[in-house]
């Protein structure tokens, strides 16, 4: 069987990395990278080619490669996008048009659907209260679809401009023959946590970072209160995710966006698990008051029975796996081994 071709976009982000080493191991895929920055040594080998520049300048490179599959990652993520708002629509908005009129392009002229891979979030969503928040609980996928962040709108938008590409394309669905148009899906993300990486330009951060600091003895002054509380989940399975619904077939996707979910945490869990598996970790509460604001506007927990019920999706971490049999055995290797090499 030929090799697929795959273009991942922000691949050196953090499911960008983790992404591309899992495809790489899986095989069968010439894998494009792209991003603003050069590859880590980690994942060189992976990439046939490695794409370096501002996504929307390069994209018409892209014209040049038949892609079978785009995941598209690269993003200006929400506590970024908040203080350069203008840089992130440019980045986030006017970056995946482009792509999606790449992917339509395409479909088109090769008479077959690239399937357009996209991680929205769950800053899609906006409550005005934490009442309303807390009154909410799990939120099904059209609910609450008022984003109080920049990040957030250009989520919306872009699931919108996704599904607008693969479904209606100049309303050329009404043609006696309509062409062949792109398949886009799109997962809501909720907090990401890897061991291997950390995050950047985020609101969820507090989490990972909260628990980096602590097996690495920094002390952590967590931007939020501890009683906030939003969903979590270990990178292996947002990647699982990702690969799960890239694989699914088409016909038993009657919704393209899901929302994901696997464990509902708050930063005083995340301090107490921190103190159980660090003991001398000096964690603090210093809120900021823009970041609580984002976070208070987004969900407890969302409710992914779409996911489960059209594509089959199931976490393999829940919050004690994620601690016990991924998080912390990584996470006290990699420190034990850079505290190694500082005191070489
Ligand atoms: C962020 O914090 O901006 C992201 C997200 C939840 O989408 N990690």
């Amino acid at each position: 069987m030929s090799e697929k071709s795959i273009l991942v976009t922000g691949a050196c982000g953090e499911i960008g990395q983790a992404l591309v080493q899992d495809l790489a191991c899986q095989g069968g895929y010439r894998i494009v990278t792209a991003d603003l920055a050069p590859l880590p040594e980690s994942i060189k080998p992976c990439s046939a080619e490695h794409i370096q520049g501002d996504l929307v300048n390069k994209v018409k490179l892209f014209y040049d490669y038949d892609f079978d599959i785009i995941f598209h990652l690269a993003a200006s993520l929400s506590s970024k996008a908040e203080v350069a708002t203008e840089e992130a629509h440019r980045i986030n908005v006017e970056g995946t048009m482009q792509l999606l009129m790449l992917a339509a392009y395409k479909s088109e002229k090769l008479g077959k659907r690239v399937k357009f891979l996209f991680p929205s979030s769950i800053a899609v969503y906006g409550f005005p209260t934490l009442a309303a928040k807390e009154a909410a609980g799990r939120v099904k996928e059209d609910e609450w679809n008022m984003p109080h962040t920049m990040y957030g709108c250009n989520k919306l938008y872009c699931e919108k401009l996704g599904l607008y590409y693969s479904r209606y394309n100049g309303q050329r669905h009404l043609d006696p023959a309509p062409p062949v148009m792109c398949d886009f899906r799109a997962i809501r993300f909720p907090g990401l946590i890897s061991a291997f990486t950390l995050p950047t330009g985020g609101t969820s951060d507090y989490g990972p970072d909260m628990l980096h600091s602590a097996a690495d003895g920094r002390p952590y002054p967590c931007f939020v209160r501890s009683d906030t509380t939003i969903s979590f989940m270990a990178m292996p399975d947002a990647i699982q995710a990702l690969l799960q619904l890239a694989a699914a077939p088409c016909e038993k996707l009657t919704h393209g966006v899901y929302n994901i979910a696997a464990f509902s945490l708050s930063a005083g869990d995340f301090r107490r698990r921190a103190l159980q598996a660090f003991p001398g970790a000096q964690v603090s509460f210093a809120p900021n008051p823009r970041r609580q604001g984002i976070v208070d506007s987004w969900p407890v927990d969302v409710d992914d029975s779409l996911a489960r019920s059209e594509w089959g999706w199931q976490p393999s971490f829940d919050e004690e796996r994620f601690f016990e049999e991924y998080f912390l055995p990584q996470i006290r290797k990699r420190y034990h081994r850079l505290g190694m090499r500082t005191n070489e």
